[in-house]
């Protein structure tokens, strides 16, 4: 059900007048789009950015260090984010939490993804401008809806390893509309989906222009496959198995003969299913610290819905952006 009142988030999370002297230097030197709800999109260094995550992404452009283990998740909104943040997690806590240590019981069956891996400038750059990381165990899972050129240096020059995960960008623009609609007062009715589209296409989304987001890590990977894995929501979807040995290589963490035999792969796909995580009790009542249900990260979970939402000229529309910013990339979906 829908709230009939604004939902109660957290004012930080979604309001634009929470005053800080840079914050208020940067924004004001920005050209400026309307958001979604209650929050405006600056245009920094090329990429429309939620003004409500500047300050995390300035304070960890400037102080985060990576370390040559650390693994990053990253992805543009919408993309999937949660399903891999948990996959990724599974992956490396498997011997932890393994069917021969029942009394162990995994974190994922009570937190949410988002508070077990957690985003840098949404939440922990978000919170602290220089928040204290020494309780992350090594190597350090992390996440970010950065473009490649806006990740800290240190990210890009450290040996550290990008798990990329993208989608058909149909898809992606129809959950970001659901959930934005989540995000309004039910008297304001739901976001316009045409004049959404219309921006979607003129390059101005949270975190994007999408295409260009997307087209900067396919680079960075084709540059650095060592550095930089780039996995497709649909890739995921069609052979799960496939594509989690592969994450699992990626990360220095290859399944072992018994693993495969024992159904390990099978068990963590499982454990992350859309099915089973969207079942749990974490995921049906909790809350993120930002105010957002966990629930409104779990909607339908498959590739192809936009034909539910989108006309087939809509559809084209994207298709032929798509087309033209992508043309001689190799890259299509
Ligand atoms: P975020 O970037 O804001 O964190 P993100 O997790 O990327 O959000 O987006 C949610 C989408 O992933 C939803 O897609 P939909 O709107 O098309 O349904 C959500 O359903 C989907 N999703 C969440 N968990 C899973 C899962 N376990 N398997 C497949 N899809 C999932």
């Amino acid at each position: 059900m829908q709230p009939s009142q604004p939902t109660p988030l957290n004012e930080n999370y979604l309001r634009d007048d929470v005053k800080s002297p840079e914050r208020e230097d940067l924004l004001s030197s920005l050209p400026s789009e309307e958001g979604w709800f209650q929050t405006s999109l600056r245009l920094y260094r090329g990429f429309w950015l939620p003004s409500r995550h500047l300050n995390g992404v300035v304070a960890c452009q400037n102080h985060f260090q990576a370390h040559p283990s650390d693994i990053l998740l990253v992805t543009s909104p919408k993309c999937g984010t949660t399903w891999l943040k948990a996959i990724l997690f599974a992956l490396l806590n498997r011997a932890e939490y393994s069917d021969s240590n029942p009394q162990q019981r995994h974190p994922l069956l009570t937190q949410n993804p988002h508070d077990l891996v957690p985003f840098l400038e949404i939440r922990l750059y978000l919170q602290n401008k220089n928040p204290d990381l020494t309780a992350f165990t090594s190597p350090r899972l992390l996440a970010t809806h950065l473009p490649y050129s806006l990740l800290p240096r240190s990210v890009r020059d450290s040996n550290c390893k990008l798990v990329y995960l993208c989608r058909n960008p149909k898809d992606t623009f129809i959950s970001m509309w659901h959930h934005f609609n989540k995000l309004r007062p039910e008297e304001r009715g739901q976001v316009p989906l045409l004049e959404r589209l219309d921006k979607f296409c003129r390059d101005v989304s949270g975190y994007g222009p999408y295409w260009d987001h997307v087209l900067g890590y396919h680079k960075a990977s084709s540059e650095m496959p060592e550095k930089v894995l780039f996995v497709k929501y649909e890739e995921m979807k069609a052979d799960p198995s496939v594509q989690v040995r592969r994450l699992a290589d990626f990360i220095g963490r290859p399944f072992i003969e018994e693993e495969l035999r024992n159904g390990t792969v099978e068990g963590i796909l499982r454990m992350c299913s859309f099915d089973n995580l969207s079942a749990l009790e974490v995921n049906r009542s909790g809350k993120l610290p930002s105010g957002i249900e966990n629930k409104w990260f779990f909607r339908k979970g498959e590739a192809g819905d936009w034909v539910n939402y989108m006309s087939a000229e809509m559809g084209e529309r994207i298709d032929g952006v798509m087309e033209e910013k992508w043309h001689g990339s190799g890259l299509k979906f």
